[in-house]
């Protein structure tokens, strides 16, 4: 941080949009409180054709460019600890009637793939998430941490808004921003409002862009992903919207170098530290975009529970879109 670059409390303000306190002292879900039975209804209303898409980027890919990460985090390291190989030996299990199985195991990143972060996972001023103190997160979350959001799944309507495809790219460049009044006008192009409670899936194209460049150094340079810009005007919009979750298709689902606040990471920390919007990241939307592009039918059902991980920061997710 340059002696330039203000505190995050110092650009969010000391009176910045909040909701702590708005679902009760030990609430653990933040906006996903909003989508109750009646949102789970409002999403089954949007199930038309049957299609239905996963979200998840493969996990552990062996072949370039491999899995994209946030920089310092390394891809799954999954090996096999039973196979046919090992039924060679004279040590293997032995089973009644001749059974061989195969097992494996992993080492992961819990944010290393598609995910859900934890509410907790970021805060500012030693407070995450309802003005819990960040020391709950010391060893292992005990506080907002992943197992709440898996614990209750995330259902309802979702609205993608093809950010890409609405400025006739491709993938949106290196550093390209956008705010609520750009996705707005997307929205409106493609013929769709986004609606109070709506799961907001934005596509930028930058997951296609990782598979397609197959080149993690130039990927990486700069790490300058395109995405939402902080504005205080940003955050009024996702509250009085009451986006209950944001999922997008880069690895921190805002622009990663904000040049004119110099602050990281603003977003994260404005929507899931104060208001309790949950973020999912590292999405794989472009057959998903493709499809809406066809029929011009860009809301649908978003179902989504990531991994049961106890006092996780966050745990991988593969998310289903029925439309
Ligand atoms: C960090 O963990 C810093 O970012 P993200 O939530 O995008 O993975």
């Amino acid at each position: 941080m340059s002696d330039s670059t203000p505190p995050m409390r110092e650009l969010l303000g000391d009176d910045a949009p909040s909701n702590w306190g708005k679902w009760g002292p030990d609430d653990e879900l933040g906006c996903l409180n909003y989508l109750d039975a009646g949102e789970v209804l409002r999403g089954v209303q949007h199930v038309r054709s049957g299609e239905v898409f996963t979200l998840q980027i493969h996990m552990g890919r062996t072949e370039a460019p491999g899995d994209p990460l946030w920089p310092g985090r390394e891809g799954i390291k999954r090996q096999n600890v039973m196979d046919e190989g090992t039924w060679d030996s004279a040590d293997a299990p032995q089973f009644p009637g001749g059974l061989h199985y195969a097992d494996d195991t992993a080492l992961i990143f819990l944010q290393g793939s598609t995910q859900y972060d934890a509410l907790g996972h970021v805060w500012y001023d030693g407070k995450l998430w309802n003005g819990y103190d960040a020391r709950s997160t010391v060893d292992a979350m005990d506080r907002a941490s992943v197992l709440p959001i898996a614990e209750k799944g995330v259902v309802g309507r979702g609205v993608l808004v093809d950010m890409a495809r609405h400025r006739g790219k491709e993938w949106l460049d290196k550093g390209e921003t956008f705010d609520h009044t750009d996705l707005e006008a997307a929205a409106q192009a493609q013929g769709v409002t986004i609606e109070p409670h709506d799961v907001l899936v934005i596509r930028t194209g930058w997951m296609k862009y990782w598979y397609e460049l197959n080149d993690p150094a130039t990927f990486y340079t700069d790490f300058t992903e395109p995405g939402l810009t902080y504005s205080r005007e940003l955050v009024e919009w996702f509250q009085r919207k009451e986006i209950p979750n944001l999922v997008t298709d880069t690895i921190a689902n805002e622009v990663t170098s904000e040049p004119h606040t110099g602050v990281a990471l603003p977003l994260h920390c404005a929507l899931m530290r104060n208001l309790g919007v949950a973020l999912t990241e590292i999405a794989w939307l472009d057959d998903l975009a493709d499809a809406c592009a066809a029929d011009g039918r860009w809301s649908f059902l978003y179902a989504a529970a990531p991994l049961k991980v106890v006092n996780g920061t966050g745990a991988p997710v593969n998310p289903i879109v029925i439309r």
